[in-house]
């Protein structure tokens, strides 16, 4: 039977985020680790941001179909702030608190790269947002899936088909490359919490990276390890 020691079941689980460009392959390498996680016999919740919640994917519904560009940054940064409340404080926390392994389709560095370093909002009212919507919540480990954004947008083009791009996918060339220049940046800044991955190669072999590096941070002896 596959199975990892020190699950810590009554003590608080492990908050795990995916970060990254656009169609950079976090869906699919979340479904990945929960699967592996799962067979390991770890209690995984999958969510996601904008949304995870009720009332959180009403927001989300705001913001990509452009309505939250209308009212201009400040206010648009605050739907996505309202919606992350929500989903901290009714599905993540409590998850947390139940010993579960939370995987989550992007969180707060998602505002930092997106309001924050292209839409130019400042980081102070940024911060300011955090500290009421996230507290002292913070990611174990984030894992920032990083590629060329020339195929991240033709692989999400691709997954598209004929439907209408939304309001992130819509921008140009240049703010996707400034994009992915800010997840770099705080990859670079914050080398405790954030794994850069090459997601420039097929899915197994990026499900593997991710997988070594999970395992040599959050799983750090190898006697944890019982069999996987
Ligand atoms: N946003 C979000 C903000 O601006 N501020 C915030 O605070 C938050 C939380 C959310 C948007 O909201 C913005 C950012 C986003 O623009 P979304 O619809 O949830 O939008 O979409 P994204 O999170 O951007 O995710 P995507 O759906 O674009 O892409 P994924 O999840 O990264 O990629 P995935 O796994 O769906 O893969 C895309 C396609 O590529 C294939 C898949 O099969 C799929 O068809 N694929 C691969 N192909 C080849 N090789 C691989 N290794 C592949 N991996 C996946």
């Amino acid at each position: 039977m596959s199975e990892i020691a020190g699950q810590r079941p009554s003590g608080r689980g492990r908050f795990i985020t995916f970060e990254g460009g656009e169609g950079a392959g976090k869906s699919t390498q979340i479904k990945r680790l929960a699967d592996r996680l799962s067979a390991a016999k770890l209690r995984t919740v999958v969510t996601r941001e904008p949304g995870g919640s009720p009332g959180a994917e009403i927001m989300r519904h705001l913001v990509l179909s452009g309505m939250g560009k209308l009212l201009g940054p400040e206010a648009e940064t605050l739907l996505f702030a309202a919606a992350r409340d929500d989903h901290v404080r009714t599905v993540i926390q409590p998850a947390l608190n139940q010993g579960a392994w939370v995987l989550c389709d992007r969180f707060a560095d998602s505002t930092r790269a997106y309001q924050g370093s292209l839409g130019r909002v400042p980081i102070g009212l940024i911060s300011a947002m955090q500290r009421v919507t996230i507290g002292d919540l913070r990611p174990d480990l984030t894992f920032i899936l990083d590629l060329p954004v020339e195929i991240g947008l033709q692989r999400a083009a691709a997954r598209r088909g004929s439907g209408t791009p939304d309001r992130f996918e819509s921008e140009d060339l240049r703010f996707h490359q400034g994009l992915r220049d800010a997840y770099r940046k705080i990859a670079a800044e914050e080398p405790a919490r954030c794994v850069l991955i090459d997601a420039n190669a097929d899915v197994d072999t990026v499900a593997e990276r991710i997988w070594t590096a999970l395992r040599d941070r959050l799983l750090p002896t190898p006697a944890s390890v019982v069999s996987i």
